[in-house]
């Protein structure tokens, strides 16, 4: 596997799409103050998803802002976000001038500890622009992100530091699944931020 030296802003995929890692954008005073405020503000509450037909609680939690209270759906359960925080704000303003694109809605997660990941998975929703960028700022816990081409199955990872921007863009979720790995050598929260452009 590839563990992608991320000196440089650069796509870390070889081909079929676009996923830019900026490294911490957040200077290391705000990233703690901003990892506590996210714990305590956001309307954290536990995801359901309905898999094979199951009904599921997730341990993982999650939360949806936006500028409507835009439905959206995914994993066959459809959510609805809250308005915008003043800190949501100000980080999304962050994030829009590193990457020059703008969003609509954030969906964030928490991962209380490395126990909880995510699975593979790309995020093509129909409610979501196509093509649009998704970009992720992460916070607490740094923890390992990784990507797979659906067929080739060459992988790519990269370790998602604290106060760091992920983007991914353009056909990458046409062509790469992600997720986000259990380990066992980390036992401390992650927060991460996904901002997103949806069309209603
Ligand atoms: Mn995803």
């Amino acid at each position: 596997m590839d563990l992608f030296n991320t000196d440089l802003v650069s796509n870390i995929l070889p081909y079929d799409g676009e996923v830019n890692y900026y490294g911490k954008i957040i200077s290391e005073k705000n990233i703690a103050q901003y990892y506590h405020q996210l714990l305590e503000d956001i309307a954290w509450q536990h995801d359901q998803a309905i898999i094979f037909g199951k009904l599921i609680v997730t341990k993982r939690k999650v939360s949806w802002y936006g500028d409507e209270a835009f439905e959206y759906t995914y994993s066959k359960t459809t959510k609805h976000a809250l308005p915008w925080t003043k800190l949501l704000l100000e980080l999304k303003n962050v994030v829009e001038q590193n990457t020059g694109e703008t969003y609509n809605s954030c969906l964030l997660n928490l991962y209380h500890n490395g126990d909880e990941g995510m699975a593979w998975h790309s995020d093509a929703e129909k409610d979501l622009k196509k093509h649009g960028s998704i970009a992720s700022l992460s916070f607490g816990a740094e923890r390992k992100f990784s990507f797979k081409h659906k067929t080739t199955k060459q992988t790519v990872s990269v370790i998602l530091e604290k106060g760091s921007l992920l983007d991914m863009k353009g056909d990458t979720q046409s062509h790469w699944l992600h997720r986000l790995p259990p380990t066992k050598k980390v036992n401390t929260p992650r927060i991460n931020l996904t901002f997103r452009t949806i069309e209603p």
